[in-house]
């Protein structure tokens, strides 16, 4: 059948197959059913520019879309719109030594762009378990965060400069690399986050890091929620951590299951914390996990003495996502600052426990950024449908206590469709009026990414 955007392109640079639009038409989640109509595949910036203004005249909804790791559905097509999979444009285009810039493609794994900035002796921080599949224009539409944002921030602070294609098909660059600007509004800023809503982004500048040195990774267990955020200052205030992480038993026997692993520490604890630090703090680390369990807050603990004795401690955080995912978990990804979060996760955990309590909850997270994953696993018995009907009861009561702290209802994972109705548990209605209208302005036609973020 032929298609409107069909003279774009050459043959294999946009399908309609069943296959293909069911797997370009979704992302991680499986809340929403994908309905792409078609999927393209663009090579070139002049190519995007060209879609997005035939798109504009045949008023076609596109779906930028990157590694479709997301967790809120922001890259589903869900009401026959055209996926744009940035697959194809995935080069590394420029280093410059100088400026320890890093120029590629939207389509750029992650993994690539840690790998290319490591070939160059520097380092690209940003790091999560999706790194293998993930692509740079989506952590970008995203502003992805992971696992050492305690240390180096989010993407954010690493987009030196970026080219995008705005919903009317102008070629926006934005910041060209520079380190100072001040000329005005930084529209850089305004697309990272934006999740294809308000154009599609097609090169990336990203600043690389010096290397650090070699990581040293501790898990230690403990006992009370509460305590966790002891350990953390007690650790800060020895050493600079690059991670600090925690999740809770549950979460440790589900990927320890799935990975065929060894718990960490002869007794099982109600939580763990994991902690990365510079080898060269070790005797530091030593003597705060020492005071740690002096105050009686820490039980027990162990230490990585190799790389990959750290990588496996690292797994048994990074793989809980993946091991639960047969559980059709419901997520929550939470925040608040910091010194709010021992009162606001005594409040999360009484809730969750009364309007739970026959739900398995997997807690884990980035506590050290004030970030909570809270899963919901979904008992066998229970139809998938009932077992979001049930949580998303839940959800406005778990958004009003992150709400009554100042926090945030979508910490890293984004709004997409999956938290698109709650947000004013976050924003306020002159902040959402606002994002409407600058909506209105860079995508008039309302052709991106819509029914995404904004309603
Ligand atoms: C992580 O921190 C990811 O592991 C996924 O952000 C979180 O699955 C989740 O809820
Ligand atoms: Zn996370």
């Amino acid at each position: 059948m032929s298609h409107p955007l069909e003279s774009l392109f050459e043959p294999g640079q946009l399908k309609q197959d069943a296959d293909t639009c069911q797997e370009w038409g979704r992302d991680w989640t499986r809340s929403h059913s994908p309905r792409a109509s078609a999927v393209v595949f663009p090579e070139s910036v002049e190519q995007v520019v060209e879609l997005v203004r035939l798109a504009v005249a045949c008023r076609i909804a596109l779906v930028p879309s990157g590694g479709r790791t997301g967790l809120s559905g922001g890259a589903v097509a869900a009401n026959g719109e055209v996926v744009v999979s940035f697959d194809r444009m995935n080069r590394i285009l420029e280093f410059d030594a100088a400026d320890r810039i890093l120029t590629c493609q939207a389509g750029v794994v992650t993994q690539a762009v840690q790998q290319r900035a490591a070939e160059h002796g520097l380092f690209y921080p940003v790091d999560f378990a999706s790194a293998g599949s993930s692509q740079i224009g989506g952590n970008v539409a995203t502003n992805a965060g992971g696992i050492k944002v305690i240390r180096y921030g989010l993407t954010r602070d690493w987009v030196a400069g970026l080219r995008v294609v705005s919903g009317k098909g102008e070629l926006l660059d934005c910041n060209r690399g520079l380190v100072k600007n001040a000329t005005g509004y930084d529209l850089r800023h305004l697309f990272v986050g934006s999740e294809g809503t308000l154009g599609c982004i097609v090169e990336v500048d990203l600043r690389l890091a010096p290397t650090p040195v070699p990581q040293s990774v501790m898990v230690v267990g403990v006992n009370r929620f509460r305590d966790i955020l002891k350990v953390l200052a007690e650790f800060q205030a020895a050493l600079a951590p690059s991670a600090f992480e925690f999740f809770s038993q549950v979460a440790l026997e589900k990927v320890v299951a799935h990975r065929n692993m060894r718990p960490p520490l002869a007794q099982p604890t109600p939580f763990y914390a994991l902690l990365e630090f510079d080898s060269t703090d070790l005797a530091a680390a030593e003597a705060a996990f020492a005071r740690t369990v002096e105050a009686g807050w820490v039980s027990d603990g162990v230490l990585s003495h190799s790389e990959a004795q750290a990588r496996d401690l690292w797994q048994l955080r990074e793989g809980i996502s993946e091991s639960i995912a047969q559980f059709l978990p419901y997520k929550n990804d939470l925040s608040v600052r910091i010194s709010r979060l021992p009162d606001f996760l005594d409040d999360v955990d009484e809730l969750v426990a009364q309007r739970y309590p026959d739900f398995e909850v997997c807690w884990y997270g980035h506590i050290g950024d004030g970030n909570l994953h809270l899963n919901i696993l979904k008992p066998e018995a229970l139809s998938i449908d009932e077992f979001y009907a049930r949580c998303a009861e839940v959800s406005p009561e778990i958004f009003r206590l992150v709400a009554a702290r100042g926090g945030s209802i979508s910490a890293e994972h984004g709004v997409g469709l999956l938290k698109r109705d709650y947000l004013e548990f976050s924003r306020s209605g002159e902040e959402l009026a606002v994002m409407a209208a600058l909506k209105q302005v860079l995508d008039p036609a309302q052709i991106m990414n819509p029914g995404k973020l904004l309603a």
